[in-house]
C-alpha cells in the first residue's frame, strides 16, 4: 500500500479533539528536512525556478517546457540548450569537496546518449566534475554516479547496473558520498545500492550545479522532483522518497 492511500488520526494535544488528514495533505513522520539544502518541484517553466525551500532558485537556460511529472508538473528537456542552473560562483551549496551529501531526482528519458546528464554539480572552466546522476558512457540502458577527481586522483564512476534504464518509464535515482564511512552509492527505483569506497572528497574548482546537463551532456525527457541533502539519507529515508514508486512532495513533510 502506497503512503498515498494513507489517512490518518491523532489527538491534537491541546483541546482532545481528533485531528485527521487526508493523503493530500499528509505529513509524513520523517526527518527529511533535517540538512535539506533544496527541493524542485519543478511545476513550472518559470525563470528563476524555484526551491521549495527558497534558498537555491535557479535560471533557466534554454526553452524547458512543463509536462506531465511524476508528482503533479514536471520540466521537458529537448536536449539542445535546456536546464536549470545556478552558477559557479552562487553554487556553494552543491559543491561536493570533502562533505556528505545526498542528491536525488525523478527522471523520465525519451532518448539515452552517452553520458547524458540529469543533474549535477561541475566546472564550466576546467571541465572538471564534482557529481553527476547521467547516462553511463558505456550503456545506454544505464543509469551511472559520475565522481570527480581530487587531488589528482580520479574515482572511478558507479553504474547502477544493466537494465536499471529503460526508456519512456519514470525512474528515483539517488547517489550520495558518506564521508564518515568513505563511500559512495547509487540507488535507482529502491532497488538494493551499488556502493563504492571513497577515501578521497569529489574535488574542489569552482562549479555549476545544474538540473538537465552534466559536464553539457544533456538530458532529453522529463525531469521532477529534484532534492539535495547536506548528508547520506538512510535507507529508511530513501524508501520514503520512493514511495512504492509513487514519489512524494516537499509539503508532505516540511
Ligand atoms: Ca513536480
Ligand atoms: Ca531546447
Amino acid at each position: 500500500m502506497g503512503i498515498d492511500a494513507v489517512t490518518i488520526c491523532y489527538d491534537d494535544g491541546v483541546t482532545g479533539s481528533e485531528v485527521c488528514q487526508s493523503s493530500q495533505s499528509l505529513i509524513l513522520p520523517s526527518s527529511l528536512s533535517g540538512d535539506l539544502v533544496s527541493w524542485y518541484a519543478l511545476e513550472t517553466s518559470s525563470d528563476p525556478q524555484p526551491d521549495e525551500t527558497g534558498a537555491n532558485n535557479l535560471t533557466k537556460g534554454g526553452d524547458p517546457t512543463t509536462g506531465t511529472g511524476k508528482k503533479s508538473n514536471g520540466q521537458v528537456f529537448d536536449g539542445v540548450g535546456d536546464e536549470y542552473y545556478i552558477s559557479s560562483a552562487s553554487a556553494g551549496d552543491f559543491k561536493p569537496g570533502d562533505s556528505s551529501f545526498t542528491a536525488a531526482i525523478w527522471a523520465y528519458p525519451t532518448t539515452a546518449s552517452f553520458n547524458d546528464g540529469a543533474m549535477g554539480c561541475y566546472s564550466t572552466l576546467s571541465g572538471g566534475l564534482g557529481w553527476g546522476i547521467r547516462i553511463d558512457g558505456s550503456d545506454t540502458t544505464a543509469w551511472q554516479f559520475a565522481r570527480g577527481e581530487n587531488s589528482g586522483t580520479s574515482e572511478p564512476d558507479i553504474s547502477a547496473g544493466a537494465g536499471s534504464l529503460t526508456l519512456n518509464a519514470w525512474h528515483l535515482i539517488i547517489v550520495w558520498r558518506d564521508a564518515d564511512a568513505q563511500e559512495c552509492g547509487i540507488q535507482v527505483n529502491n532497488n538494493t545500492p551499488v556502493t563504492s569506497a571513497q577515501v578521497l572528497g569529489l574535488g574542489t574548482p569552482a562549479y555549476k550545479f545544474s538540473i538537465g546537463s552534466v559536464l553539457n551532456n544533456r538530458f532529453v525527457g522529463t525531469l521532477d522532483e529534484a532534492a539535495f541533502w547536506n548528508r547520506p539519507l538512510t535507507s529508511d529515508e530513501r524508501d520514503i522518497l520512493w514511495n512504492n514508486g509513487n514519489g512524494i512532495t516537499y509539503s508532505q513533510f516540511s
